[in-house]
């Protein structure tokens, strides 16, 4: 981009920023962050006690952390998500009595949470549009009162965003069970439901199978569609080890993403002090957004046509005959896509992806990480079952250094998952509670979160409890969403912070303050801890130690336990018992779900313990019994897209996290104090006739859809592939109707929209 930047006129904030990423600008921004948010010296020491075995898991993201013996692991985005949860700032009663929802409405998301932590349970009062404190008796039998008026317990959405415990996660469900809904929207249908579904159709198991040793021994990294300095930053460290190592890291990204092309270790004084740095990608593929079946599709075609042309060490044989099925059909498959059609929807050369099939040959133990850039899109669950193949093709399960890795987003999504936030209710679930509480919940299929959405929408469902997040925010489609939860009945938020969601208040509402991670929570019997799952397995413990930012907070846990005593007068759970004490919820969890045998015990082992992953001994928990091979019939989803359309990827910048901004900077791809940008290739800006700087509206393309708009971004010029753009999430939600996504796992395709990109009006 710096080539030619110079002879491109000056737009406001766009300012070409060419170091590597982390450095010194990560411990100026680290630095900056804790004076904007923090000014107590206890609270500035808390961030050293983050993903220490003494301290609390790191709210940021959910990378696995190394020995327990490890030193702080600095890193700037974590850094930023402690400091907006420890912030001095506090969103306070009197706060919310001197403004309207109404006038809070027209506030941004990122001037909403700055105001602070929440202090009180507040109830809307519809009379002055504001919020007023309630006690939380009050609260709590107001919303049992209005959950058991309710016809019909499906009626009432139950959401889950990742950040919740295991414990907190759950009580949730047992009590949702109970009440007999089975709706769990949750945001892990977000983000890797594709991983969830589809991957157990190949391995038998909806999770990675790599630790971070793998890392240290594995001879190739394929690395899709993630953005790890800014969204997984510990694992900068974990590619720079690598690539010391002189490991090739092959990246497929429609974007140039700087981390993944160099990075400086603020770990490594030398790299500090000479002001160097690290190539992360040996082989950057520029793939065209929604490309990556047809650019996986041509690696393995590539591999086939060499085991064909005699080089038969490229397949690993023994591998294929002994524990995988369907290798012929895919092999057929591969020899009847043709190459031409293969450049065509990935955007990427046969030379490309034949290099990578020769490092992937040579190869014995490669390791494929990926995020978002893979999973959100039509053919999320496809693309899984795509690059399983890919590594089965040279045996890459079962032997150190190789495997898969999804990259999960929230820190404890994955855990959320495995003790029963699930919409799809399994057999051993169903036993184990049953075994437990002596109740057995309905074996329905309940809503994920589009399912939920359409039946707000519809009016099917009436209430939303939400557990953390910002679902409504999250969602695509505001213009309907957000109208739609205005009309429920009952809407429940526990959170940390006001966001938008808080405000699109039902007929009765409330918001209820909860602790988060870093903050001390004491129960009946003293200080407790929760536990989380990290996205490599590991279940560990963390301990928060600092003053709550209100003596009215409660945790996660006992708000739900409140809920569900005062909405189940009979229920069988014995809500005060575990409350009192966290090892006793640990001790139902493990009686209901037999991998945490012990939880109590091995929980207190420094560093926590793994659970068990069955294809890392290559046992296959699939029908077969083997590791299935899976056919994808074509190459994309073109088709859907009006003629002459781009594809739009929905992206975070630097400076987020999720829902939440932290501020208006995008340092690493050049962008500053503004996010109304859409970021485009420089020739097909040329064939629309668009300049850098541009005013420009985008339109949604899809065929048979209503389209739908956002106006007035600024085009900015940027190294994306042809036929892509790229926007900010949440501002670009506007354009994705709420069922455009894939219909294997209802993941929305946020990162594959059909777009037209049109000079804005006079
Ligand atoms: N600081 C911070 N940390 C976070 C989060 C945050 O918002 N801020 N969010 C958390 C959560 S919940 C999640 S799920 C994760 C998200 O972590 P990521 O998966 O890194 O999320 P995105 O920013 O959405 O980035 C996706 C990447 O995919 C690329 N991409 C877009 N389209 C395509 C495509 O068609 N093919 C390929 N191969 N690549 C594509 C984009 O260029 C981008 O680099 O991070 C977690 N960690
Ligand atoms: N276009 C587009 N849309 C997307 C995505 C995308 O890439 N593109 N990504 C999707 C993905 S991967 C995800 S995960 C979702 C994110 O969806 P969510 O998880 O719903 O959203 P967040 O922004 O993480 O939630 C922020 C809120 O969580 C609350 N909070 C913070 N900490 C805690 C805590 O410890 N406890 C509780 N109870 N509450 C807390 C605060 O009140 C804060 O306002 O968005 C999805 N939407
Ligand atoms: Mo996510």
């Amino acid at each position: 981009m710096s080539d030619h930047a110079s002879s491109k006129p000056d737009v406001p904030g766009i300012r070409p920023y060419d170091h590597a990423a982390g450095g010194w600008d990560a411990l100026l921004a680290t630095a900056r962050a804790i004076r904007d948010q923090m000014d107590t010296p206890e609270v500035v020491a808390s961030l050293l006690e983050t993903n220490k075995p003494t301290g609390f898991d790191c709210p940021g993201c959910a990378w696995g952390d190394r020995s327990p013996s490890s030193t702080f692991q600095f890193c700037e985005n974590g850094a930023k998500a402690v400091t907006w949860e420890t912030t001095t700032r506090r969103a306070t009663p009197d706060f919310f009595a001197a403004h309207t929802v109404t006038e809070l409405l027209g506030w941004s998301d990122y001037a909403l949470e700055d105001v602070g932590r929440l202090t009180h349970p507040l109830k809307y009062d519809a009379a002055t549009d504001t919020y007023r404190q309630v006690p939380w008796d009050e609260a709590f039998a107001g919303i049992g009162d209005a959950l058991r008026r309710l016809p019909d317990p499906n009626a009432v959405e139950f959401y889950t965003s990742g950040r919740a415990s295991n414990e907190a996660s759950f009580l949730y469900q047992i009590f949702v069970r109970e009440y007999g809904s089975g709706n769990f929207p949750d945001c892990s249908n977000m983000c890797q439901e594709p991983t969830s579904v589809g991957l157990p159709q190949s391995i038998g198991i909806g999770k990675g199978t790599v630790s971070l040793d793998d890392f240290d021994r594995c001879e190739l990294i394929i690395s899709i569609g993630h953005n790890p300095a800014t969204n997984h930053p510990r694992m900068m460290g974990t590619l720079w080890e690598a690539s010391g190592r002189g490991v090739p890291i092959v990246v497929l990204n429609p974007l140039r993403e700087r981390g993944l092309e160099r990075f400086t270790d603020p770990q490594d004084t030398i790299e500090m002090m000479t002001g160097g740095s690290r190539r992360i990608a040996s082989n950057y593929l520029q793939v065209r957004a929604g490309g990556d079946v047809a650019a996986l599709k041509g690696i393995m075609k590539a591999l086939i046509e060499f085991y064909d042309a005699g080089a038969t060490e490229a397949l690993d044989h023994d591998f294929i005959q002994q524990h995988t099925q369907g290798f012929d059909a895919v092999a057929d498959d591969l020899r009847a896509t043709s190459w031409p059609d293969i450049e065509r929807d990935s955007g990427l050369g046969r030379d490309e992806l034949e290099s990578v099939a020769e490092l992937y040959a040579r190869s014995n133990a490669t390791i494929v990480v990926y995020g978002l850039g893979f999973t959100q899109h039509n053919t999320g669950t496809a693309n899984i079952h795509q690059v399983v193949n890919l590594l089965l093709m040279r045996g890459n399960f079962g032997k150190p250094g190789a495997g898969i890795c999804p990259l999960r987003g929230h820190s404890n999504v994955q855990g959320n998952r495995t003790v029963g936030i699930t919409e799809k209710p399994y057999p051993a679930l169903l036993d184990g509670i049953e075994r437990t509480f002596g109740f057995r919940p309905s074996a329905a299929q309940g809503h994920d979160a589009v399912a939920a959405m359409r039946a707000i929408i519809d009016g099917r469902s009436k209430a939303l409890i939400g557990l953390g997040g910002s679902f409504a925010v999250a969602m695509p489609d505001p213009g309907q969403c957000f109208p739609a939860m205005r009309r429920l009945d009952l809407t429940v938020f526990i959170g940390t912070k006001p966001n938008r969601s808080h405000l699109l208040a039902g007929k009765t509402s409330y918001v209820l303050p909860c602790l988060g991670r870093t903050e001390r929570d004491v129960q009946a019997t003293g200080h407790q801890f929760i536990t989380v799952e990290d996205s490599m397995s590991m279940v560990h413990s963390s301990l928060g130690r600092l003053e709550p930012a209100s003596p009215d907070l409660r945790s996660e846990a006992a708000i739900v336990a409140g809920i569900a005593k005062a909405t189940l007068p009979k229920s069988r759970v014995p809500w005060d018992e575990l409350i009192a004490d966290y090892d006793r919820i640990r001790d139902a969890i493990a009686s209901v779900f037999t991998d945490f045998g012990d939880f109590n015990t091995r929980i207190r082992v420094p560093g926590g313990f793994r659970l068990p992953l069955p294809p890392t001994e290559r046992i296959w928990n699939t029908p077969s019994g083997r590791a299935q091979f899976m056919v994808f019939d074509g190459l994309s989803e073109d088709s859907q897209g009006k003629p002459g359309s781009l594809r739009l990827s929905t992206i975070r910048s630097h400076s987020q996290y999720n829902t939440t901004i932290y501020n208006l900077d995008d340092r690493y791809r050049s962008v500053f104090g503004r996010r109304d940008v859409v970021f485009m290739n420089k020739n097909d800006m040329a064939e629309l006739g668009i300049g850098h700087g541009d005013l420009v509206d985008l339109e949604t393309a899809i065929l048979d859809a209503t389209a739908s708009r956002l106006n007035g971004l600024t085009a900015v010029e940027h190294d994306i592939s042809r036929g892509s753009v790229a926007s900010y999430y949440p501002e670009a939600n506007v354009l994705i109707p709420l069922e455009w996504g894939d219909k294997q796992s209802g993941i929305p395709a946020y990162k594959s929209v059909p777009v037209r990109v049109l000079r804005a009006g006079p």
